[in-house]
């Protein structure tokens, strides 16, 4: 997305964002900064920890649960515009009126009518409608809430929502199908709303919690525990919490959703789940990550780190120097037998030379000379130290031997 927010001084009556523009009123509290975060989408960022994780959850949902064709039951949406309306985001859910969560000081509107969206159950009502039973949702939402090492005002969630019908609610058990039935005039429990019949909760909550558990153990194969919870929209409603740094720390929300969001969205006849997840407190833990605004670094010794060729691989985050890097490029001509030259030849004498100063290399660029017959190679190195900031003139020296060594040792010649 391109988005503009563009200040107009003396009458700034308006905002514009991505083409659109918003009437600014009392409601307004988006700032420019917020805005800026709009289309960063790192859940999509190649090799970003968030990004793997999507694709780690998409694959185990890819791989559990199919149709009978064979074909995957999820759909996933990973890229559904931010600003939504007041109605996504809290009247489709059954938030009170004067629910805390709708106040001011918890969400960033553009005004009276339009939000960042706070979660990404706003998108479920708009595609349960559109006819969808089983999908999931990865999207960037936005709160106003507290800094602290677990908590950033932009985060990512993914949603999943799961509907069925009566037969395959209790396709497991033909037999009983005849005899068992979803809905009655009853009334509300701890554990069922008054429409469902309690059997027919109870197979849906085996079924979340089963789901979620699976997917928490393929992705730590680590101890979780259940906490009731509470949701305007789901009932029973629970929340998973899991061990991180010796504490609990919540995952996700999640429980049998209401009724009544089915009706608004059209469908009458099903009952299903619904759970959110915080995509960094899962990578947190994952991939030891310690604090949340790490995610929107951009300094490659972090991003550099979960560029793996295998999604699956158990990354285990190192921290980078708090020191700043210095960056320096080397280019040079291959000797004539060229095809015999690796990159990682090139790593390891750098390692060799210069050690730890060393946090990382990368090839830049790669080119043929035609009239020379000669193939060039720019590599960047990237210096610094654990515990001090590097001057240029040790950097510079350090950066000589290595030249010296290549020239040596791998034949090359220095541009
Ligand atoms: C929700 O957002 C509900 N929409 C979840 C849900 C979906 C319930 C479907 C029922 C059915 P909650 O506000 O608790 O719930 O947020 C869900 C998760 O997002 C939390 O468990 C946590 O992992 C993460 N989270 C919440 N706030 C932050 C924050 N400021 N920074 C990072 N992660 C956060
Ligand atoms: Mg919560």
């Amino acid at each position: 997305y391109h988005c503009f927010f563009k200040r107009k001084y003396s009458n700034s009556n308006q905002i514009f964002i991505n083409g659109k523009s918003y009437e600014v009123d009392s409601w307004t509290n988006v700032t420019p900064k917020i805005i800026s975060y709009i289309g960063k989408n790192l859940h999509l960022q190649k090799s970003h920890p968030l990004s793997l994780l999507r694709e780690r959850i998409t694959n185990f949902f890819y791989f559990h649960y199919k149709n009978n064709r064979g074909n995957p039951l999820f759909s996933v949406y990973d890229n559904l515009y931010p600003i939504v309306t007041v109605e996504q985001n809290f009247d489709n859910l059954l938030v009170p009126e004067d629910h805390v969560s709708r106040n001011k000081s918890d969400c960033y509107y553009l005004n009276s009518k339009y939000l960042l969206r706070g979660h990404s159950s706003a998108h479920e009502n708009e595609l349960i409608q559109s006819g969808l039973d089983n999908f999931l949702i990865f999207s960037d939402v936005y709160r106003r809430d507290q800094i602290d090492s677990s908590h950033y005002p932009v985060f990512h969630q993914v949603e999943g929502v799961r509907l069925f019908l009566r037969h395959e609610l209790f396709s497991l058990n033909p037999d009983a199908e005849g005899s068992i039935d979803v809905f009655e005039k009853g009334v509300r429990t701890e554990t069922k709303q008054e429409v469902h019949t309690y059997d027919a909760a109870r197979v849906v909550e085996y079924s979340l919690k089963s789901s979620l558990t699976a997917l928490v153990r393929h992705l730590f194969g680590q101890k979780v525990r259940w906490v009731d919870a509470y949701f305007p929209f789901t009932h029973p409603s629970f929340e998973l919490e899991m061990k991180f740094n010796g504490e609990w720390m919540e995952l996700l929300g999640c429980g049998v959703l209401e009724h009544q969001t089915l009706v608004k969205a059209g469908v009458e006849d099903k009952i299903g789940w619904a759970f959110g997840i915080g995509l960094e407190r899962l990578a947190m833990i994952l991939y030891n990550i310690p604090d949340i605004r790490l995610f929107w670094s951009t300094d490659p010794g972090f991003l550099n780190q979960f560029n793996v060729s295998d999604i699956n691989t158990n990354v285990k985050y190192k921290p980078i120097s708090i020191y700043p890097p210095c960056p320096n490029d080397i280019s040079f001509w291959l000797p004539g037998n060229a095809d015999e030259f690796s990159d990682n030849d090139f790593y390891d004498l750098v390692r060799t030379v210069a050690g730890d100063v060393v946090e990382q290399v990368n090839l830049v660029d790669k080119f043929y000379h035609p009239k020379k017959k000669l193939y060039s190679r720019t590599y960047r190195i990237v210096y610094r130290h654990m515990e001090k900031t590097l001057t240029q003139e040790e950097v510079n020296k350090v950066h000589r031997l290595v030249e010296e060594a290549a020239e040596r040792s791998l034949e090359v010649k220095i541009r």
